[in-house]
Parts: C-alpha cells; sequence; structure tokens
C-alpha cells in the first residue's frame, strides 16, 4: 500500500469545505491513516515548498498557505500518489477535468483548495516534515 500527503488548504477550510472534500477523499476508497488541524507557520511552509523558492509566485504562496487553517491528511491507497493527483486535478483549475476537486472548489491557480504529493519519494518526504513536527 502506498502513502500519500493530502491538505486542505486555506481557502477551502474558511469556505467550510473539509468535511465535501473529505467525502471526495473517502468515496475513491483512501484511507485515511493520519489527520491534523494546524496553521502552518511560516518557517513550516517555507521548509514545505522549499523546492519553489525563487519563483514568482513563492512569496504568495506562503502568505496564503500560512494565512489560515489547513488540515493535512496521509492517505492509503494503492498507486496513491497518481490516484490523489487524479482526485485533484491540474494545478489550474481552469484546465482541471470535470469532477475534479480543483474543478469544483477552487478559486483559481494559486488559491486552488488542495495539496498533493507528487512522487512517492516527495510523499515521504512531505508526510515527515507536517508529521514529526
Ligand atoms: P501543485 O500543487 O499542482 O503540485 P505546484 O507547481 O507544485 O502545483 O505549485 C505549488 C502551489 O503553488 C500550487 O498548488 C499553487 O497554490 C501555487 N502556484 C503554482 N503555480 C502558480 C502560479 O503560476 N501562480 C500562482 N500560484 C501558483
Ligand atoms: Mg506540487
Amino acid at each position: 500500500m502506498q502513502q500519500t500527503l493530502a491538505i486542505i488548504k486555506p481557502d477551502a477550510v474558511e469556505r467550510n469545505l473539509i468535511g465535501k472534500i473529505i467525502a471526495m477523499i473517502e468515496n475513491d476508497n483512501f484511507k485515511i491513516k493520519r489527520m491534523k488541524l494546524i496553521q502552518m507557520s511560516k518557517n513550516l511552509a517555507e521548509t514545505f515548498y522549499y523546492v519553489h523558492k525563487g519563483k514568482p509566485f513563492y512569496d504568495k504562496l506562503i502568505k496564503y498557505m500560512t494565512s489560515g487553517d489547513i488540515v493535512a491528511l496521509v492517505l492509503e491507497k494503492e498507486n496513491a500518489v497518481v490516484s490523489y493527483r487524479q482526485l485533484i486535478g491540474t494545478t489550474d483549475p481552469s484546465t482541471a477535468d470535470e469532477n475534479t476537486i480543483r474543478k469544483l472548489y477552487a478559486l483559481d491557480k494559486s488559491y486552488n483548495s488542495v495539496h498533493g504529493s507528487d512522487s512517492i519519494e516527495n510523499a515521504k518526504i512531505e508526510i515527515s516534515i507536517i508529521f514529526d513536527n
């Protein structure tokens, strides 16, 4: 069984979408192995998004991810990393497939409601950043 890290981002928590998003995750047969609601510190957000440091959207991203509560989840399923990326859709909701979380709920490419790990290796790193702190 593979694991991936999911985050319900501040824009979605603020709009009371935790339940709807978790229902989509469970309906897609993921098992929730760990879950917590926190507000990310600047330090934690910078550690989590270190790969994006220097990109034009980096400062806005850190501000967004620390702006309110998030829900972090460790999800388990066969092929969890790819399967959850399919469930969330593309980064920009305007190009996301119908019935994906981002198509349904994301506001735009910046405030896109959810995070999902992009590889097995990054899933392990991200789970430890969020849950070993
Ligand atoms: P992903 O979340 O689909 O893996 P990444 O490229 O890893 O997308 O970017 C991380 C996050 O940074 C995105 O989810 C989004 O919140 C933000 N982001 C990415 N690209 C842009 C952009 O071009 N403009 C503004 N924000 C962006
Ligand atoms: Mg990414």
